[in-house]
C-alpha cells in the first residue's frame, strides 16, 4: 500500500501547526490502511464498514471539537476539518458517517441537552459505542424545513411524536435520533431512542450514490418520549440549523479530500498512459486539466483554513459557511469529472477512486443544504433580500 501524500501547492503545511499536521497525518495513515483496503467491496455491496466505529472511536475522531471532561478530543476547528477531509479522501460515507455523528448528535446534545443528557450520551457517542443521527429533512419538506409537520403533543410524563422523517444517515443503526418536531408550533429537539414502542427506521435501499452508508427512512407512531428525552435548549428552526453549520463546514473540507483522491489518481495515471507515443500528460489539453485543478484545489484548502480561523475566533458567518459548502461541492463534481475523462475507459472500473467520489459527490452537492439554498443564502447575505420563495 504506497503512502497518499496529498496536494500542497501553497506550502498550506507552513500555516499548520505541529498538532494539526499530526493529527492530518494520523488520519492520513488510518485511511489508507483501514478504509481504501476494504471500501471498493463495501460500496459494491451497499453496506457501511462497521468495523471502522470503534477504531475511529479510539483514535478520537468523534465530536473532536468538544471538551474532554465528555470523553472528546477538546480541539480546534481546523482539526475537526483535517479529520473530514482526510476521511473523505477515503470516502464520502465513511466522512458522513463522522459528520453526523459529531456535528449533527454530539453537537446538539452538547448545545442543547442537560448536564444528565450530556453524561449519557456524549462519553458513549465518542467512543463509538452508540451511534446516533439526525432526523430533520421529512419526504415533503427538504430545502423548507420550517414547514415539517412531525409533532410532538404534550402529555403526563413526557410527549407524544407523530410523523415521518427521510433520507436520514445512519438511521437503521443509530441508539439514538435527534429528531426536530413541532410542540405547540415551535422546532424542539428530542432524543428518540431505539426500540421506543412505535419507532421504527428501516434502510433506504438501491442508492447509486453513497453506497458505503446507510441511508434510512424515521416513522413515529404514537411513539412516547419521555420528558427527560427533550432537549431543553433546543427552540426554534434556529436550532438545528446551528447543528448544519458545523456539518457544512465539515463538508467543505472534507470534499476537498474527495478533491485530492481524484486529481492524485488523475496525475499518476497521466504520467503512465501512453498514447501517439507519449505520456498522455505531456499534451497540453491535459495539461490545462492539472493546472485547473491545482488552482481550484489550493483555492478550496486556502477557503478552509481561513474559514476555520474564523470559526475558531466565534466570527463566522453562517453564509461564509454556505460559501465554501457551495463552491467546494461543486469543484469537487468538476474535477471528478475532469479526472474520470483523463482515465478515459479505465476511469469507470472501481480499480480507480474516481467514479465513488463522483458519484457520492451527487449527494454531497444535495445534502445539508442544496447548491441553490447556498447560492440564496449567499444572494441574500450581500444583498439584504431573501429570494428563498
Ligand atoms: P429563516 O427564517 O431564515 O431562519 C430561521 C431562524 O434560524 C436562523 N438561521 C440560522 N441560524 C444559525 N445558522 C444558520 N445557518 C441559520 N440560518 C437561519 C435565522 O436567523 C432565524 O432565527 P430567528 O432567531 O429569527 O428565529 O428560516 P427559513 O425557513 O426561511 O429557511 C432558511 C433556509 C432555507 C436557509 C434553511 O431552511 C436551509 O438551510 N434549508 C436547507 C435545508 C438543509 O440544509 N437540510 C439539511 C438536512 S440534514 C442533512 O442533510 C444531513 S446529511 C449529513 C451527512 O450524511 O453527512
Ligand atoms: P427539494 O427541497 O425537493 O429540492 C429539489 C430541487 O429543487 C433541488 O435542486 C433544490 O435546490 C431545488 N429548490 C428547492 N427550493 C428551491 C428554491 N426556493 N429556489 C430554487 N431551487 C429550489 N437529511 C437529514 O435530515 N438528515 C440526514 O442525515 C440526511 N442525510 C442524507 C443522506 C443522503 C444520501 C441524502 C441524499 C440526503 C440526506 N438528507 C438528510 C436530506 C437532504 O438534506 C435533502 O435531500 C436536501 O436538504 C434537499 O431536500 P430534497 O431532497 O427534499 O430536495
Amino acid at each position: 500500500m504506497n503512502k497518499f501524500v496529498g496536494l500542497d501547492y501553497y506550502d498550506i503545511k507552513s500555516l499548520l501547526t505541529e498538532e494539526e499536521i499530526m493529527i492530518r497525518d494520523s488520519v492520513r495513515e488510518f485511511v489508507d490502511n483501514e478504509v481504501i483496503p476494504v471500501i471498493e467491496k463495501h460500496y459494491r455491496e451497499g453496506t457501511f464498514p462497521m468495523d471502522l466505529v470503534t477504531k475511529m472511536g479510539e483514535l478520537g475522531l468523534f465530536g473532536v471539537t468538544l471538551p474532554a471532561e465528555y470523553g472528546c478530543a477538546g480541539l480546534n476547528s481546523i482539526c475537526y476539518g483535517l479529520v473530514t477531509q482526510e476521511l473523505e479522501r477515503g470516502d464520502s460515507g465513511v466522512r458522513s458517517f463522522v459528520s453526523v455523528q459529531s456535528s449533527l448528535v454530539m453537537y446538539p446534545i452538547f448545545t442543547f441537552g442537560s448536564e444528565d443528557q450530556r453524561r449519557k450520551w456524549l462519553p458513549k457517542l465518542a467512543a463509538g459505542e452508540k451511534i446516533g443521527c439526525f432526523g430533520l429533512t421529512e419526504p415533503d419538506f427538504g430545502s423548507n424545513p420550517s414547514g415539517m409537520i412531525t409533532k410532538a403533543e404534550k402529555v403526563d410524563g413526557g410527549f407524544i411524536l407523530n410523523g415521518a422523517k427521510m433520507w436520514i444517515t445512519n438511521g437503521t443503526l443509530a441508539d439514538v435520533a435527534v429528531v426536530w418536531a413541532k410542540l405547540d408550533g415551535v422546532v424542539r429537539g428530542f432524543l428518540v431512542e431505539k426500540g421506543f414502542k412505535g419507532f421504527a427506521a428501516p434502510e433506504m435501499k438501491n442508492k447509486h450514490s453513497l453506497r458505503a452508508s446507510v441511508t434510512s427512512e424515521l416513522t413515529f407512531q404514537d411513539v412516547f418520549v419521555p420528558e427527560e428525552n427533550l432537549l431543553p435548549g433546543s427552540k426554534g428552526l434556529k436550532s438545528p440549523l446551528m447543528c448544519l453549520n458545523q456539518a457544512r463546514y465539515g463538508i467543505a473540507w472534507g470534499v476537498t479530500g474527495s478533491m485530492m483522491a481524484c486529481y492524485d489518481t488523475a496525475l499518476n495515471y497521466a504520467k503512465s498512459r501512453i498514447q501517439f507515443g507519449k505520456p498522455i500528460a505531456s499534451f497540453q489539453l491535459t495539461q490545462a486539466k492539472f493546472a485547473y485543478m491545482v488552482t481550484e484545489i489550493t483555492k478550496a484548502q486556502l477557503l478552509n483554513q481561513q474559514l476555520g480561523k474564523l470559526k475558531d475566533a466565534g466570527n463566522v458567518k453562517p453564509s461564509q459557511i454556505s460559501l465554501a459548502k457551495r463552491n467546494n461541492c461543486e469543484i469537487a463534481l468538476n474535477i471528478a469529472r475532469i479526472s474520470r475523462e483523463i482515465l478515459g475507459a479505465n476511469g469507470i472500473l472501481d480499480e480507480y477512486p474516481i467514479m465513488r467520489h463522483s458519484a457520492n459527490l451527487e449527494s454531497v452537492k444535495t445534502y445539508e443544504g442544496t447548491h441553490e439554498m447556498h447560492t440564496l443564502i449567499l444572494g441574500a447575505d450581500v444583498t439584504g433580500i431573501e429570494a428563498f420563495n
